[in-house]
C-alpha cells in the first residue's frame, strides 16, 4: 500500500507556514479510496468478460445485493449506479408529495434528490453533539403537506432512530434514512439498513466500501422494493413490457466486482480506520479548542470520517486558518459540509432566510474539519498531522501573523 512520505513530525519551529519544509511530499486526501485485493477484483472482472454480461442485473450485481441484504438483515437490497439516483428513485417510488424534512448539514445530494423529484425540502437543525437531526426541531418545522422525513446518519453515527420513528408514526409520515456514510454501522444491536421505511447506502469511491460509483436501497417493504426495482430499469417488468415510469439507475457488473472486493476487505478497512481514529483521539487529547467527533458506546462504527470541531474562542484560531496551516503541509483537510445546503443553490435563492432557524448548522459549517484517514493514511501520518495541529494551536498568534500575508484556503 502506498503511503506518502512521513518525515519526523514537525516541531513548532518547522511548520510550513513559517517557512519550514512541508510535512508530506505528496498531498494527503480525505476520501482516498480503499482498494482491497486487486487480484480478486481482476478475477471477477475476467469472469465477467468471459460471460459477456456487463450490466442489467448480472450475477455480480445479484451477489452484491445479496451480501448487502444479508448484512442489513432486511428482505430487500436493490443496487444502484449511485446513492443519489437511489434516493431519487426511492422518494418517487414511495409516492412522496409536498415537502420533506431534511437536515441542511449534509452533502447536497440529500436535498437535491428531493428538489430534483419536485419535492420541497424543509431544513431542520441538527444536534450539536450528534450532528444529526434534532427530533424537536423536526417536529417544529413540519408542515401540513409534509409527507416524509429524510434523516442522515452523518459520519456513520446513527440518528435518533427511536425519536424520529415515534414522530413519523405520530404524524403519519414516512421515514427514510440517507445512510451514505453508515455502511457497516449499527445501533442498539441493529444494523443500519434496517431502520425506517427504507435506507440508502452510498458506495462511492470515497466511501470505505466502494464500487467506484454505487448505491443501494434496503427495505423490508416488498411493494416499495418492487417499485424501486422497476423504476431502476425504465419500468421494465419483462421483455418489451413496461409497467411503470422509470429511469436508468442500474449498477454495472464492473462496479459490483469492485463492491464485492471491497466488502471482502471491509473488516481490515474498519480496523485500519479505527486505529487511525484512536490515534487522532489520543494525539489530539488536550489540544486546546479541538474536539474529536465521537461514536456512542454499544454501536458499531466504520470510522470512515475523522471529524474535529474547532472552537475559535478557545483555540485562538478559526477552522479555516487550520485548513490553511494543514494545506501548507500538503494535508488536504476538508470543510465538510460547508456552507450547508441552505446556502447552496437553488435553496439559497428559494429560502434566503433559512439560516435563521439553523443556528447549530451554521456553527458546524464554520467549525468542522474532516481529517485524512483510510488505508492510504498510516498511523505515522496521523501522528504527523496531529503534531501539526498541536504546533499551530500552541502558537496561535504566530500562526495568525504568518497567515495574514497568505491567500485564503480553497
Ligand atoms: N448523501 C450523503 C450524506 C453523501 O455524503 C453523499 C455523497 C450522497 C448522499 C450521495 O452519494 P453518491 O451519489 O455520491 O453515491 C465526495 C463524493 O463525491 C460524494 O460521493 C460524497 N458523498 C462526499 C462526502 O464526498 P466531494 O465533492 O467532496 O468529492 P471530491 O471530488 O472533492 O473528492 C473527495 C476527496 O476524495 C478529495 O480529497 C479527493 C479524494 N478522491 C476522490 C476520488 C473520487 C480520491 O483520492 N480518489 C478518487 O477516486 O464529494
Amino acid at each position: 500500500m502506498h503511503h506518502p512520505v512521513s518525515p519526523p513530525p514537525p516541531s513548532e519551529a518547522e511548520l510550513a507556514i513559517w517557512g519550514g519544509k512541508p510535512a508530506f511530499a505528496m498531498p494527503l486526501h480525505v476520501g482516498r479510496p480503499n482498494i482491497g485485493d486487486t487480484d480478486r477484483f481482476f478475477e471477477r472482472a475476467r469472469a465477467m468478460f468471459d460471460r459477456r454480461w456487463l450490466t442489467n442485473n448480472g450475477p455480480l450485481v445479484q451477489e452484491f445485493e445479496e451480501r448487502i441484504r444479508e448484512a442489513a438483515g432486511v428482505k430487500h437490497a436493490i443496487a444502484f449506479c449511485n446513492a443519489t439516483v437511489a434516493l431519487e428513485v426511492l422518494v418517487r417510488a414511495a409516492g412522496l408529495t409536498g415537502s420533506v424534512v431534511v437536515p441542511s448539514y449534509t452533502f447536497v445530494a440529500t436535498a437535491h434528490c428531493l428538489h430534483w423529484m419536485g419535492l420541497r425540502p424543509i431544513f431542520a437543525d441538527v444536534d450539536p453533539v450528534t450532528h444529526t437531526l434534532d427530533v424537536a426541531k423536526v417536529r417544529a418545522v413540519m408542515e401540513p403537506d409534509t409527507s416524509a422525513i429524510l434523516a442522515v446518519h452523518l459520519w456513520g453515527r446513527p440518528c435518533d432512530v427511536a425519536g424520529l420513528s415515534t414522530l413519523a408514526a405520530e404524524r403519519g409520515v414516512k421515514l427514510f434514512f440517507d445512510a451514505a456514510h453508515a455502511y457497516g454501522c449499527s445501533l442498539g444491536g441493529r444494523d443500519v439498513g434496517s431502520f425506517g421505511n427504507a435506507e440508502v447506502f452510498s458506495f462511492h469511491a470515497t466511501k470505505f466500501v466502494n464500487s467506484f460509483e454505487g448505491g443501494a436501497i434496503t427495505t423490508d417493504d416488498s411493494d416499495l422494493a418492487n417499485r424501486c426495482r422497476l423504476m431502476r430499469n425504465f419500468g421494465f417488468a419483462g421483455v418489451d413490457l413496461v409497467v411503470s415510469e422509470g429511469t436508468n439507475g442500474k449498477m454495472s457488473e464492473i462496479s459490483a466486482a469492485m463492491g464485492l472486493t471491497s466488502l471482502d476487505a471491509m473488516d481490515e478497512i474498519i480496523a485500519h480506520n479505527r486505529r487511525n481514529y484512536e490515534t487522532y483521539a489520543a494525539e489530539l487529547q488536550g489540544a486546546e479548542g479541538l474536539s474529536i467527533f465521537e461514536f456512542p458506546e454499544g454501536g458499531r462504527a466504520n470510522y470512515q470520517y475523522v471529524i474535529v470541531t474547532v472552537d475559535p474562542r478557545v483555540a485562538g484560531l478559526e477552522r479555516d486558518q487550520l485548513v490553511t496551516v494543514l494545506e501548507a503541509e500538503n494535508v488536504l483537510a476538508r470543510r465538510y459540509f460547508t456552507p450547508g445546503c441552505h446556502r447552496m443553490e437553488p435553496y439559497r435563492r428559494l429560502m434566503p432566510e433559512a439560516g435563521e432557524h439553523l443556528p447549530i448548522t451554521e456553527r458546524l459549517c464554520d467549525t468542522v474539519l474532516a481529517l485524512p484517514t483510510g488505508t492510504a493514511v498510516s498511523v505515522e501520518d496521523v501522528r504527523t498531522i496531529s503534531r501539526v495541529l498541536r504546533a499551530a494551536l500552541a502558537a496561535p498568534a504566530r500562526v495568525r501573523d504568518a497567515l495574514s500575508t497568505r491567500s485564503t484556503p480553497r
